[in-house]
């Protein structure tokens, strides 16, 4: 970098679906257990970052628009990052940043914005000679910025969390999840838009709910096996337990929600009407289209491309008229994280 001149650079990164959630956190951004998740494609953040030497301030603008209300955040994750790499506080910060979808609606968006952020910052410290660029190093930044970003830097599955079935795995950076079966590629995620507006509770005030929540000790050691099984299935392909253990999941993650002090529901009725309605078509039909849930009311459709078929006719002549304006979007599983020229 010339002393004069901006440092530039520009990632899109993706959002990402857990399969296994993340919900609780020990220490410092540090899971109670480990996750793994579908990195999506469709929905995702990019990100330019132009560095400018100078005394440590940041500006924002969401797709256009100055918002200093997504500063705070921002402000204390360069705090974060700023104490492991010194040298980032010698800059006046410029983010640009703009969504495929809406934020606060129970898609990460913190997870493919604080990625793309991350890759940012990776791109600089290797500019400034500090760190040479690895999606690992980006991975542990991310999750400084919000625990399930650090799934976000690969493509296809990503497992985050110290776990003795996964070699190489860690509380401080998700490593990339492979070998699994050639039928996962071919999965679809269709999102069904029930509520776009912002959440009741954050997914932070979320986490810190589960200490001293009645069900913690058996939820850490359930996720802990949750894990195993998942690798299992995902090795094997077998799609009726995937189908089975992925909503059960989901169903946990609501319940520990519904069951913390303060309880709280972010599912609404029509959360519940389409997850009936999948059930009933998936008994009737015998296909393997199954759902899961973010931190929020929308339903992600999971399936293989050979139920493609089922899922367009479910979404159309039913699924639809749950949806708030009749939205939904169309994802798959992706992969990963792009550079792109700013
Ligand atoms: C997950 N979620 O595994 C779980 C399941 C939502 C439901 O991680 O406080 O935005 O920024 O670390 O990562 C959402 O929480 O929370 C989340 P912070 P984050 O994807």
């Amino acid at each position: 970098m010339k002393a004069s001149e901006p440092f530039i650079t520009q990632w899109q990164s993706p959002s990402n679906i857990a399969l296994v959630k993340y919900w609780g956190k020990k220490g410092f951004q540090l899971p109670s257990n480990a996750s793994i998740s579908f990195t999506l494609d469709a929905c995702h953040t990019t990100t330019r970052l132009a560095a400018t030497p100078g005394d440590l301030h940041l500006s924002i603008r969401v797709n256009g628009k100055e918002q200093p209300s997504f500063l705070p955040k921002i402000e204390q994750f360069f705090k974060h990052i700023s104490e492991l790499f010194p040298a980032l506080k010698n800059f006046n910060y410029s983010i640009d940043t703009s969504n495929t979808f809406p934020h606060s609606s129970g898609i990460a968006s913190s997870a493919s914005g604080m990625s793309a952020l991350a890759l940012c910052v990776v791109d600089l410290l290797a500019d400034l000679n500090e760190e040479s660029f690895s999606p690992e190093l980006a991975s542990n930044l991310a999750r400084i910025g919000s625990g399930s970003a650090c799934r976000s830097v690969y493509g296809g599955l990503a497992e985050w969390g110290k776990h003795a079935n996964f070699t190489g795995s860690s509380d401080e950076y998700a490593i990339p999840f492979t070998g699994y079966d050639e039928v996962f590629n071919s999965f679809h995620d269709d999102i069904l838009i029930v509520h776009e507006g912002s959440k009741s509770v954050s997914s932070t005030v979320g986490h810190s709910l589960l200490n001293g929540h009645a069900f913690a000790t058996q939820r850490f050691e359930e996720a802990e096996k949750n894990m195993s099984r998942m690798k299992a299935i995902l090795h094997s392909g077998d799609l009726d337990d995937f189908v089975d253990l992925v909503e059960r999941e989901a169903l946990m993650l609501h319940a520990l929600m519904m069951t913390s002090t303060p309880s709280f529901i972010l599912m609404k009725p029509e959360t519940v009407a389409i997850i009936d309605a999948i059930r009933a078509d998936r008994i009737e039909k015998g296909h393997h289209i199954c759902f899961t849930l973010d931190a929020g009311a929308n339903v992600h459709m999971l399936y293989p491309e050979k139920d493609a078929h089922y899922a367009n006719e479910l979404i159309t002549s039913k699924l639809v008229d749950y949806c708030e304006n009749g939205r939904y979007i169309r994802d798959r599983i992706g992969r990963g994280p792009k550079r792109i020229h700013a």
